[in-house]
This record gives C-alpha cells, structure tokens and sequence, in this order.
C-alpha cells in the first residue's frame, strides 16, 4: 500500500491522485480579508467560498489573513502552521462523500497571543477591505438587560490598562483603525459571520459602545470609515472526530491533522452594505439582498431552534447525535409541529427563500447520518443560544395572543436538561459559560419549579408572565414525573 503524505504545499502534486487540490498558484494571491476565528465552521463556510472563487473564477485579490486572538485556539496555530494554510474539507451527504478537498484559500495567518503588535499591523494595512469574524454568540460581550456592552468582562478590564495587548476582537479592531486614521488610511467592511440576530447591527452597537467608552476621540471617524452589513450564514459543520481524521488518512493516504467536515447544503446571504466596493462573490452562490431579516430570521428560528431543541429532547433521551433524535418519530413531530404552529406565524417569506421550502430541507439535513453532528455540540452555550432561535419566538407569539406551548415545554425540558441525567441513568456535561448558575438553578427549581425562569440574563422578566409561566409550570411538573419520551408522546397526542 502507498504511503500517506503529510498535507503541506510540497506533497501537493503527489496528494491530488487521492483528493481535489487548489487549482492555482497561491502565490499570486493577495490579501483582501482578514478573518478573525478561524473556526472550522469558517473553514467549511466563507474559506471555501473564498476557495471557489479564486478557483473557477481567478479572484486572486481575495486571499483570507485567518487571525486566532484567543489562548484556547493553539491547536490551530500551530495545525495551519505545520500544513502551510492548508486543510482538507470533507462533505458528507446521506449517501456517502464526495473526494476530499483541499482548502487554499487562507494564505496567512497570525495568532494574537503571539504577537499582537503583528496582529493589529496586519488588520491596519491599507490592503485589508473586509475584516470578518465568527466569534460566536458571547464573543459580542453585550449585557442582554440593557444592550449596552459589557465593560466589566475581565478580557475588556485587562485590555484597557494595556491596549497594545489586547484580549477582545474589540480592542485589537479599536488599535487598528487609530492606526489607519492615523496614517490617512481609509476604513473598510466589518462583516460578521455569527449566528445571531442582526449579527452586522450586534457588532456596530457592541464596538461603537466600546469606543465611546475606551477611545471617544476615533468614534466620528469609525462612523464614516466603517460599514457592518448582517449576514446569514448557514452549513452544518461538526466536530471533527478522530476517525474522520483515520479515515483521511486511510481511505485517500492524506494526513491532515484537522480536517474539517460538511454537510453539502450552503447558503451565504448579506446585506448589501460595504464600505466603498462590494465583492463579486455573487458568482459562487452568495446573495446580496437589501433586507436581510427574513432570512435570517428563517435560519434561526427554524435551523438553529430545531438544533436546539433536538438537542435538548434527544440529550435527555439518552442519544449522542443530531440524527439519532431526528430519525426518532416522536421529537421530529413535536418539531414539525413547533416548526408549523409556532414558528411559522413569525416568519415572512424571503425574496429567494420561501418558509415551506427552507423548511422542507430541513429535517432531511437533520436526518443526515455521514454527518454525525454530536448534541453535545448544539446544547452547548446554550444560555446564549435558546434567547436568540427560540425566545425570540416567544416574543413575538406572546405579544399577538398565539400559541406557546412548545415553546413552554422546550424551556421546561431544558431546565430538566440542566439536571445533567439522562432516562438512562446517566450523566453528562453542561458546557456553559453559566453552567454554575443553570445547575444550581434546576436544582432549586426541584423544590420551587419557577425559579429556573428567575435566571435573569436568559430570560429577563418572564418568571412574572403568568401566561407563560403556568404552561412551563404544568409541562415541567410532567417532565420530573415522566420520561422524555413520554411527556413528548403525551403533547404530541392532545
Ligand atoms: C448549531 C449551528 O449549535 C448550533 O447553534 O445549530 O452551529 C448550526 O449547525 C449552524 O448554524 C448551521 O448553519
């Protein structure tokens, strides 16, 4: 048997008898994007979009500067260090893969905790057009009371006595543009790529904020040299497992320390807004759009909900994975039937994405058994998660009279969620940035069941809507007495 190689640009031209290659010289390319978090959801998503770009259409001017600012993200310093930028992306459809990939489009990268002064140099450089990032829901340190950034966070407290070693994307982006407004360079498009709602609009608050507060004097230049277009994002991407990286190595001889995976399904939707020239990324699928809410909106409460809530039955369950729990008749009804009755009426119909049709794609994505999505992956964060896919939802069905009682049951089972056991007897990990707080506060709940709902940053006044709590109420004292499987049977059958 032929020996694997090691992915590195030397063992290219051997490794394309196995897998599909960039096919381009990547250095012809320059650096147009600097991207911050170079998450594997980031690799499967905007990087190869990137990739097919410079590919079929020879965009050589929009090379990805991927950027890692915290401690935590090592590994992939050091993996894109030792596999010259590249990895290896493998889609996974329900019937098999397709050959794997390799990725060329991140030609740099730059790890902040290294070297922040680079860092700050590279985002300043006046060839920098688009500074994107993904760094998730509580990366944006908002307080969720008041809206207003969070200038207690430790990372923001540390950074401000020391700002040319800072810890947040915050504070390297505000030592950017001083030096760019410094040195007469104009600004460019902040473009967020998190799963959150307005995700462009998030960001435009949280660092304006931050500016107002640590740096007021680069505020009306930040406002007329920077502009944050909300994006739509959507490809499920799992954890990588050992034995994708096996099965590598194995199957197509490449050794690739931190392959990432996919679903096929992509879909990249952004609001129309760039600072001075807009991307030509239209001609690998992305869609510019003047209204990027309804789909958005579609995506969250539907996709990412219906993670959520899979998640949270199939976890007490007993499952491990996204299919498992979508295979099983009894959650994939409740879900159609929270999807239609509650979800539905939220939602308006997007120019080029229908409710029904976005819909329909769904469960079939979820059903998709190569993908092996782990539920321990979508439960976690959840405290920053369910107020953005599914409270959301609640807000709006509350304030026109119309049903909640999926969404009281979800609320409840996430509170038994919390108590960390599953039907089985056995128990697993609540990873949380507020797991001390949502143990603790299940566990009162035993006692005196409203206290879940008092967990303020989560679910703000709700504890005294008498509406919904008496629903929650009812659904929970079933769920402590019942398995999961039951309660769900049981309010399918009313
Ligand atoms: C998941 C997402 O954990 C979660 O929040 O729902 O990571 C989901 O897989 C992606 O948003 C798919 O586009």
């Amino acid at each position: 048997m032929p020996n694997s190689l090691y992915l590195k640009m030397e063992n290219l031209d051997a490794i394309k008898e196995n897998a599909s290659i960039p096919l381009f010289d990547r250095d012809q390319i320059t650096t147009s994007i600097a991207h911050i978090g170079v998450s594997n959801f980031h690799r499967a998503h905007q990087a190869f979009y990137i990739n097919e770009l410079i590919e079929k259409h020879q965009a050589f001017n929009f090379g990805i500067c991927g950027i890692d600012l915290l401690d935590s993200d090592r590994k992939t310093y050091n993996v894109l260090k030792d596999q010259d930028g590249l990895y290896t992306l493998i889609t996974k459809s329900p019937t098999g893969f397709q050959k794997p990939k390799i990725i060329g489009s991140i030609v740099e990268y730059f790890f902040g905790p290294e070297n922040p002064m680079a860092v700050i140099e590279r985002l300043a450089n006046p060839d920098i057009k688009i500074i994107s990032f993904t760094i998730a829901e509580d990366g944006y340190h908002l307080n969720e009371i008041t809206g207003e950034f969070n200038q207690k966070h430790p990372s923001v407290a540390e950074e401000v006595v020391n700002p040319f070693n800072p810890k947040t994307v915050f504070g390297y982006l505000t030592q950017a543009f001083k030096l760019r407004k410094l040195r007469g360079i104009s600004g460019c498009t902040i473009l967020s790529c998190d799963n959150i709602k307005n995700n462009g609009d998030t960001m435009k608050h949280s660092f304006l904020n931050y500016v107002e507060k640590n740096e007021p004097e680069l505020l009306p230049w930040l406002k007329t040299n920077t502009t944050f277009p909300n994006t739509m994002v959507d490809r499920i991407t799992p954890t990588t497992q050992h034995k994708d990286i096996d099965a590598l190595k194995n199957n197509f001889l490449v050794e690739d320390q931190w392959p990432v995976v996919c679903e096929p399904f992509t879909n990249w939707v952004i609001e129309d807004n760039f600072f001075e020239t807009k991307p030509n990324w239209e001609k690998v699928g992305v869609q510019f759009v003047k209204n990027i809410e309804p789909y958005q909106n579609m995506k969250l409460q539907l996709l990412n909900a219906g993670h959520s809530i899979l998640g949270i039955l199939g976890t007490l369950h007993g499952y491990k994975t996204v299919h498992e729990a979508a295979n099983d008749d009894v959650f994939i009804q409740f879900l159609k039937s929270y999807m239609h009755q509650e979800v539905a009426p939220t939602l308006v119909d997007a120019e080029n994405m229908t409710f029904k049709a976005y819909k329909s794609t769904l469960i079939s994505r979820f059903k998709n058994s190569n993908i092996n999505d782990s539920l321990s992956r979508i439960c976690s964060e959840s405290s920053a998660k369910i107020p953005i896919f599914i409270l959301s939802t609640l807000k709006i069905q509350l304030s026109e009279n119309n049903s909640i009682n999926h969404i009281a049951f979800i609320i409840a089972a996430w509170c038994k969620y919390n108590d960390g056991i599953n039907d089985l007897g056995y128990a697993y990990n609540i990873v949380d940035s507020i797991s001390n707080t949502l143990i603790r506060m299940a566990a009162l709940s035993q006692l005196n069941p409203v206290k879940f709902l008092e967990i303020e940053p989560v679910f703000n006044d709700l504890s005294s809507n008498p509406v919904f709590t008496n629903k929650y109420l009812h659904y929970l004292n079933h769920l402590r007495n019942h398995t999961i499987k039951e309660s769900v049977k049981q309010f399918n059958d009313k």
